[in-house]
């Protein structure tokens, strides 16, 4: 193939966000605009990371990958890289692509130094939809902001990129190696299984017997919702082939470019069907509900943890998990280095921590900040309140590492009443039971999406200039509710990175209440549209006796407060949020 080289010009807009780069498929098919960003990317890495190098180029499948993965191997081929690596029609979950970073070898011998990740994760896709795409390092972890800045920085810059446009298209619905000669020599694309790396990971992790074990026991019942994402193509290897689940327990595991038109997003408002089978729903399609139900988004990395008519908050599922893993999970047999959890999660992960007396920390959102604590050995554990949970295996989240991780759980839990008569011990009981232990965060987050970005920015400079005063803060508090604690402190959330020392500013703003409540305030960094106001509400209750009310209604003052103090309708408009979690 020859190269040639095209002239382009900046395209406003290309800031990586919370996880790389999300818009609408209408703006990424605008002349140039994935190849300014995929140009902008290997500009800003350094040279030995692409000439001679192997990447990976996948991701959850959506509308517009099997292009975005034609441009990007032309494009690899010309700036020298020696080896692309492609999943099977383009299908690589997010922990997937980690996972193959670190622990795959190629035809040849090789290993991959970084990845292209094509995801917009749980945001819709299809023509009218969301794509997005993302840079992962050698550590398998999304590029730290050092590197996104970087890309940012290129894309403002941008005047040419080379391409080698004359290069055939390459069939990726087949496993194989195609080879090309080019100016610097062989070039390879390898389209390889989307599982088998992954797989193989997984049965390293967890005692894949003893969880078949239980899904094979009739009185164990199961459902898996990959909501049409990539996660579908695990969850038939994993749950059917390895581990004996009946094929009827797998919704929607079969993945679509537009995931069915729903919004893949595991939550109580998106993952409506598993919802309904699990007896949490109005609309109960009747039955007896499964014992254990889960549901991952796009892209795979988030999981949502259900029990027969009973939910799992995120942020007590990654503490049940670090509280359980070293009895339960043979990969943490030798203990935990550390955990580590998200600012807006809830501390229900810093109560097992001091428990434990394990190392603990408080990173922004977003994973990207876990990478550092873990390839420093200072974490196996960590979570997000958005229904992400995951380990030191990998330096992403892992949807069904998280589903793996419950199933050893129970299987545990469950080791003397699998045959016979015995009761199981269920989802529902582990969490009462940790409560009791620990006491419960409650917990709730209101989401305003799409909402006018001005009025957003108004709302967050309404709070931070708020925050000069805490007496005048807690003048208004008990305006509003006089039963409430009072507000101790109140800030917006900066990290210092215990490994390099960088520093990440305006992370969130909080406010601490003297009884451990907090409410928090930040804008999304995922969206494509709009703004995304988010609302992160918590609550302490050490009381056993007081651990088993209704999450809203316990949180209800709370929120009232969160509100009024915010003014949410005054600058939004909006009377209710669109998406409770
Ligand atoms: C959201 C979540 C964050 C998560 C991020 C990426 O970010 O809040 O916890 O890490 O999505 O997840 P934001 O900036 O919109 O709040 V995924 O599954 O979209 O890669
Ligand atoms: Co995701």
């Amino acid at each position: 193939f020859k190269v040639s080289t095209v002239s382009t010009s900046p395209i406003d807009g290309q800031k990586p966000g919370t996880s790389g780069l999300r818009k609408k498929v209408k703006v990424f098919k605008q002349p140039n605009y994935l190849e300014n960003f995929v140009q902008a990317t290997f500009n800003a890495l350094t040279a030995q990371k692409v000439k001679g190098a192997t990447l990976v180029v996948s991701g959850d499948g959506r509308y517009y990958s099997k292009d975005a993965v034609q441009i990007i191997i032309k494009m690899a081929a010309a700036n020298g890289v020696r080896s692309v690596w492609v999943g099977k029609n383009t299908l690589l979950s997010t922990p997937a692509v980690s996972a193959v970073i670190r622990e795959r070898s190629g035809a040849d011998g090789s290993k991959a130094t970084g990845a292209f990740i094509l995801t917009a994760s749980h945001n819709p896709g299809g023509p009218t939809e969301d794509f997005g795409i993302k840079y992962n390092m050698e550590n398998g972890g999304p590029a730290p902001e050092s590197i996104t800045d970087k890309i940012y920085e290129n894309t403002k810059t941008i005047k040419e990129y080379p391409i080698a446009d004359d290069l055939p298209n390459v069939d990726i619905s087949t496993i194989g190696v195609t080879s090309f000669e080019g100016p610097d020599g062989k070039f390879d694309v390898e389209v390889f299984d989307s599982a088998d790396d992954y797989v193989k990971l997984m049965k390293s992790i967890f005692d894949f017997e003893s969880i078949r074990k239980l899904l094979s026991s009739p009185k164990f019942t199961f459902c898996y919702d990959a909501l049409h994402g990539v996660a579908g193509a695990y969850a038939h290897r994993i749950f059917v082939e390895e581990l004996g689940a009946q094929e009827s327990a797998l919704l929607n595991c079969t993945p679509k470019e537009d995931f069915g038109g729903g919004h893949p997003d595991p939550n109580l408002t998106y993952a409506k069907e598993l919802v309904a089978r699990m007896g949490l729903s109005k609309s109960d399609t009747g039955g007896e509900p499964p014992e254990f139900g889960a549901a991952a988004d796009g892209d795979a990395d988030r999981n949502m943890i259900l029990g027969k008519r009973f939910f799992v908050t995120p942020s007590d599922s990654v503490a049940i998990i670090a509280a359980n893993a070293i009895g339960a999970i043979p990969y943490f047999s030798s203990g935990l280095k550390g955990v580590a959890r998200s600012m807006p999660t809830s501390a229900a992960l810093d109560v097992v921590a001091k428990s434990l007396n394990l190392k603990f920390f408080e990173v922004p959102t977003g994973w990207k900040f876990f990478g550092n604590l873990m390839d420093a050995g200072m974490c196996s554990v960590c979570g997000e309140e958005s229904f992400g949970t995951g380990s030191d295996h990998i330096r992403e989240k892992d949807g069904i590492w998280a589903v793996l991780a419950w199933m050893s759980i129970l299987a545990h839990k469950n080791k003397g009443n699998i045959d016979g008569n015995a009761k199981l011990v269920s989802v529902e009981d582990i969490v009462r039971q940790h409560w009791a232990t620990y006491g419960r965060h409650y917990y709730t987050r209101y989401d305003y999406e799409n909402v006018d970005a001005g009025k957003a920015k108004e709302l967050m400079e309404h709070l931070v200039k708020l925050q000069s005063s805490i007496p005048e803060v807690n003048k208004i508090v008990k305006g509003i509710r006089s039963h409430v604690a009072n507000v101790a402190s109140a800030d917006e959330f900066e990290y210092k990175d215990p490994v390099d020392g960088s520093i990440s500013k305006h992370q969130g703003i909080r406010y601490l209440f003297e009884d451990g409540s907090r409410l928090v305030f930040r804008l999304s960094g995922t969206g494509s549209e709009g703004a995304t106001i988010r609302l992160y509400i918590e609550q302490y209750e050490k009381d056993a006796s007081k651990t088993g009310r209704e999450s809203q209604e316990a949180l209800s003052p709370l929120v009232d407060l969160a509100l009024k103090l915010s003014k949410m309708e005054e600058f939004t408009g909006r009377s209710a949020p669109t998406v409770i979690t």
